[in-house]
C-alpha cells in the first residue's frame, strides 16, 4: 500500500459516474470500463461514495442494507471484480461508512417499529417531554424529531426523515458497525471514509449534534474492533474540527483515522448558501494546518466534493477565458501542501458549476431549500443555487462529445453540463497542456518528491489579496540534502508584480505551471500574467 505522504486519492459519485446498462445512472461495471482512466491519471485509491442498498431519497446516504450493493449499481461480485481490477492497478477501494444512521428502511428500523425494543434501542427515540425540551433543526431543513403514532415516541433524525440517527451510546450499535467494517475489510476493501462521524457522540447538555464527550472514545472503540493495525487509510468527515481535534483524530499513535475533512479552508461559514470563497481564508486556515498538524496529525487536502460545487467555479474563475489557467492553479497550490490530496471525479478536467432551473434539480437538501425560501425571489435563489446546491458536483462526468457526454446512452438522472463538448476527457487525455495533465504530473510530483509529504511550510505573503505564495523545505535525514519547493501564485486576473521571484529563477524550468511557455526558454518573469501559477525546487548540498 502506498505511504499517505505519497498518496492521492480519487473520489467517484458511482451515480455519476460511467453508466454501462443504458438506465442513465451509473454503475459498478461502468468504473471498471473506466479503471484504465484512472490508472493513467496515476491515483491510489477511489473513494466511492455510498453503493449499498439504498432507496436513495439522500443518494445513497439513506443506507438500507450496509452488505448489500443496491442493484442500481450492480452486486456484490460485481464490486469484488472491480477491487481485485483496481488491485491489478496498484488501486484500493475507498468505502463510504454511513455510521451516524440509517435509512427508515433499514431492518433494524422496520423491526424497532413492529416493537423490537432490541432494535428501538439502536436509535434516539424520545417522548413528548424530552423532545419539548431539547428542539433540534435538520440540517436539511424542519425538525429534526419525528413523530412516530404507534410508539407515541419521536426518533431523531439529524438529516432527512428517511436518515433516522443511530444511538451510538449502545453498544450494540458500536459493534453491528465494527461487523459491517470487518465484512468490507474480508472483502479486500484498503480505506474506509467516515460520514459525518463527528455526530456520533452528542452533548445533549449543550444541545450539541456533534462532537459530544464520548467521540473520541468511540473512535478508538472501533479503530481496536476493525481497521486499527492493519494497512487500511481511514478519513472521517468532521465539518466541526478545529485543530486540537484534528490532532486527536489523525494522532501519529494511530488509534484514531489517518486523517480527517476539515472544511474551514472553504470559507462556507454557518449558512453555505451565502459563502463565498476567499483566498485570505485559505491562506489563513493552511498557514494555521500545515505547520499545526506537521509531525503532529496528518491532513487532507481538497476543494471539492460531492457535497460542495466545483472547484474552478467556487475557489476558482470558471469563465471560459481563464478556466483553464484558474484550475491548474488551485490544483497546484493544494498539491504542493503537505496531507493526502482528494480529487473529486472532473475536477481534474476542470469540470464547472452549471444554471439550473428548479425541475432540474436532483437533491432533496436543495429543492427542500427552494421550497423553504421563495421569500428570497427568482434571481437571489436561482443564484445561490447555482453558485452552492450540491447538484452542481453531481452532473454526469464529461468523457468525450458525444450525446450524453459518454456518460450514458440514455438521458442521465441528472442533466449534463452544457459544456461538456468543450470540457471533456477524450480532448483532454490527448493534450499534454490540458488540466488533466497538470493533475496527473502534479500527483507524479507528489511520488518523486519527499519535500511535498514532509516538507514544513511557511507563507511568505499573508494577508496579501493579490498573490498567494508559499515555501516548503525538506532535509533528508540520510543524505542531508535539503529541497526547497518555492510556489509562487498571482491570484488576479491582471499582471502582478511577484516580489519573491528572484533572479535565481529567471530562466530556470519550474517543476510545474499553468502556463506552457513557462516550461520552456521563455520562463516566468517576475512580472506574472493572469492567475499565473508556478512552482519551482531548490536543492542545497
Ligand atoms: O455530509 C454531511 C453534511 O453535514 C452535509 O449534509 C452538509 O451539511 C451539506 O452537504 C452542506 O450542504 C454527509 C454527506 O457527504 C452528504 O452527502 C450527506 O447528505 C450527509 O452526510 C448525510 O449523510
Amino acid at each position: 500500500m502506498t505511504k499517505l505522504n505519497e498518496c492521492t486519492i480519487y473520489q467517484i459519485y458511482p451515480m455519476s459516474f460511467q453508466d454501462s446498462t443504458g438506465t442513465g445512472m451509473g454503475d459498478l461495471n461502468g468504473i471498471r470500463q473506466r479503471l484504465d482512466y484512472l490508472s493513467t491519471l496515476g491515483v491510489n485509491m477511489l473513494w466511492l461514495t455510498p453503493i449499498y442498498r439504498s432507496p436513495k431519497r439522500d443518494n445513497g446516504y439513506d443506507v438500507a442494507d450496509y452488505r448489500t450493493i443496491d442493484p442500481d449499481f450492480g452486486s456484490l461480485s460485481e464490486m469484488e471484480a472491480l477491487i481485485a481490477e483496481a488491485s491489478e492497478r496498484g488501486i484500493g477501494i475507498m468505502m463510504d461508512i454511513v455510521a451516524n444512521h440509517t435509512s427508515t428502511e433499514h431492518e433494524w428500523f422496520q423491526r424497532a417499529l413492529a416493537g423490537d425494543s432490541h432494535y428501538q434501542a439502536f436509535y434516539v427515540f424520545r417522548d413528548q417531554a424530552f423532545v419539548d425540551a431539547h428542539p433540534v433543526g435538520s440540517v436539511f431543513g424542519g425538525n429534526a424529531w419525528e413523530y412516530v403514532p404507534e410508539l407515541d415516541r419521536y426518533y431523531l433524525h439529524n438529516f432527512d426523515p428517511s436518515q433516522a440517527d443511530l444511538d451510538w451510546e449502545n453498544p450494540a450499535v458500536r459493534s453491528a458497525m465494527a461487523d459491517v467494517l470487518n465484512f468490507w475489510i474480508g472483502k479486500g476493501i484498503q480505506g474506509f471514509r467516515f460520514d459525518v462521524i463527528d455526530m456520533v457522540s452528542k452533548d445533549w447538555q449543550a444541545m450539541r449534534m456533534s462532537n459530544g464527550p464520548r467521540l473520541h472514545d468511540y473512535i478508538r472503540e472501533l479503530n481496536r474492533a476493525s481497521f486499527g493495525g492493519q494497512e487500511i487509510v481511514t478519513v472521517g468527515e468532521t465539518w466541526g474540527a478545529d485543530l486540537d481535534h484534528m490532532r486527536h483524530y489523525s494522532n501519529p499513535v494511530g488509534d484514531e483515522f489517518s486523517m480527517v475533512f476539515n472544511f474551514e479552508h472553504l470559507g462556507l461559514g454557518c449558512d453555505k448558501w451565502q459563502a463565498r470563497f476567499g483566498p485570505q481564508t485559505f491562506k489563513q486556515v493552511v498557514s494555521r494546518l500545515q505547520p499545526g498538524l506537521h509531525g503532529q496529525g496528518w491532513n487532507s487536502l481538497f476543494l471539492g466534493n460531492h457535497d460542495l460545487p466545483r472547484v474552478v467555479s467556487y475557489a476558482g474563475n470558471d469563465d471560459p477565458q481563464w478556466r483553464d489557467v484558474s484550475a491548474k492553479q488551485w490544483a497546484i497550490l493544494l498539491h504542493m501542501l503537505q496531507g493526502t490530496p482528494f480529487i473529486y471525479q472532473g475536477e481534474e478536467l476542470g469540470m464547472t458549476n452549471r444554471h439550473w432551473q428548479r425541475d432540474e434539480l436532483r437533491d432533496v437538501e436543495a429543492i427542500n431549500y427552494c421550497d423553504s425560501h421563495a421569500e428570497l425571489g427568482g434571481a437571489e435563489l436561482s443564484d445561490r443555487i447555482d453558485r452552492i446546491a450540491r447538484d452542481n458536483a453531481r452532473t454526469p462526468m464529461q468523457w468525450d462529445a458525444s450525446e450524453y457526454a459518454g456518460f450514458s446512452d440514455a438521458p442521465p438522472w441528472i442533466p449534463v453540463n452544457e459544456n461538456y463538448r468543450q470540457i471533456n476527457a477524450e480532448l483532454q487525455v490527448s493534450d499534454p497542456s490540458s488540466v488533466f495533465h497538470c493533475y496527473r504530473q502534479l500527483i507524479a510530483l507528489r511520488k518523486q518528491l519527499a519535500v511535498i509529504g514532509h516538507g514544513d511550510f511557511s507563507l511568505l505573503d499573508a494577508g496579501d489579496p493579490e498573490r498567494c505564495c508559499y515555501v516548503r523545505v525538506y532535509r533528508d535525514p540520510e543524505t542531508g540534502v535539503q529541497q526547497r519547493l518555492l510556489v509562487l501564485a498571482n491570484l488576479s486576473e491582471c499582471h502582478q508584480e511577484m516580489p519573491h521571484f528572484s533572479s535565481a529563477l529567471e530562466g530556470k524550468a519550474p517543476l510545474i505551471s499553468n502556463y506552457q511557455d513557462a516550461q520552456g526558454g521563455g520562463g516566468p518573469s517576475s512580472l506574472f500574467r493572469p492567475y499565473e501559477t508556478a512552482a519551482w525546487l531548490l536543492q542545497d548540498p
